[in-house]
């Protein structure tokens, strides 16, 4: 007899992605892949509103592409920090008696249900940074070798983590275009977060072909077979993916070496032992510059599992 008073339903949580710049890989959602927010509240008697859900945030990193499973359609791209993609919609909230009064209907006794929430799978990829990671110790030729390939101008010097990060380029063989980046140099300790450690190694990680440099001048009188080593260790220690990676071995600073003490046999015994294409350069002169991009270019075109 007091008239409708039945409350307006809350609506349900919308399923968000947020960009996350300390995220470095959609791991954690291969465990965990079904995400569902919480419906709305009840509408109650005494015009009581029910409450809106809150939303479900899912964090993701920088670069992460959004697809609709079944139908491949590409939703959106999360790039920046804190960017959010909405990407199921929560249910609107159904409608109480209250809201049906009107001067026709003085007592109501009709209600809304509301509407379901949106639901769909999707699929995320990760973008690469690049197709092609220079790694190597630092002081090694990486920047030298990018500025000669690309039109890019990293910092170049004659001390190690020169680069403190990373530098991309476009390279380009025949009519094939492809992105470089040059990082930061790798130590011992690289993989537990020595040096410049970790961060770099996650942009390495989203590279599908891997140029390792070795400074071949002699000059430094390191062991270049313990400094390969070293590199190998690293990138196994940080991820068997990244370790398994097609890679190629370079050796730099050809125009310098020293006929005394040459590594170039050592490098060579690397690369037939470990079954690797190796590139005699020197960014300096030129030499073999063409021959390594244009292997990298056809490494690139071959389907994986076939290079
Ligand atoms: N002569 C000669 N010097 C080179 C060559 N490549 C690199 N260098 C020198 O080696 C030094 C180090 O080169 P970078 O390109 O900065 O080395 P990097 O690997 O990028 O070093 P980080 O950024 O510190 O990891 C610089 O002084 C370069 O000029 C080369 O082919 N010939
Ligand atoms: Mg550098």
């Amino acid at each position: 007899m007091g008239g409708p008073d039945g409350g307006n339903g809350g609506s349900g949580g919308d399923v968000v992605l947020v960009g996350r710049v300390n995220q470095n890989t959609l791991l954690p959602l291969r465990f965990h892949t079904e995400f569902r927010a919480k419906r709305g509240g009840h509408g109650g008697p005494s015009n009581r509103t029910g409450r809106d859900a809150p939303d479900t945030l899912i964090d993701v990193p920088l670069g992460t592409i959004v697809r609709e499973e079944d139908t491949d359609l590409v939703l959106g791209e999360v790039v920046a920090d804190g960017e959010q993609l909405l990407i199921a919609k929560g249910g609107r909230g159904g409608r109480g008696n209250k809201s049906y009064l009107s001067n026709m209907n003085r007592a109501p006794r009709n209600a809304d249900p509301g509407e379901a929430g949106e639901e769909r799978w999707l699929r995320l990829d990760l973008k690469l940074l690049a197709d092609v990671g220079l790694v190597g110790l630092p002081n090694a030729g990486k920047s030298t070798l990018l500025s000669k390939i690309s039109a890019a101008k990293p910092k170049i010097a004659d001390y190690p983590f020169t680069t403190l990060s990373p530098v991309l380029g476009m390279a380009s063989f025949d009519d094939y275009d492809f992105v470089v980046a040059d990082v930061p140099g790798i130590i011992e300790g690289a993989s537990t977060g020595s040096g410049l450690g970790l961060d770099f190694l996650r942009h390495i990680e989203r590279t599908r072909v891997l140029a390792h440099v070795i400074d071949a001048s002699g000059l430094s009188g390191r062991d270049v077979t313990e400094d390969y080593e070293t590199i190998c260790r690293e990138l196994r220690a940080f991820s068997e993916a990244l370790a398994s990676r097609p890679r190629v071995l370079v050796a730099s600073k050809r125009d310098l070496a020293r006929e005394d003490a040459d590594p170039l046999p050592a490098i060579r015994a690397i690369a037939k032992r470990d079954d690797l294409e190796l590139f005699e350069i020197s960014a300096a002169t030129g030499q073999g510059l063409k021959e390594l991009v244009g292997r990298l270019a056809s490494m690139l075109q071959t389907p994986r599992g076939e290079a």
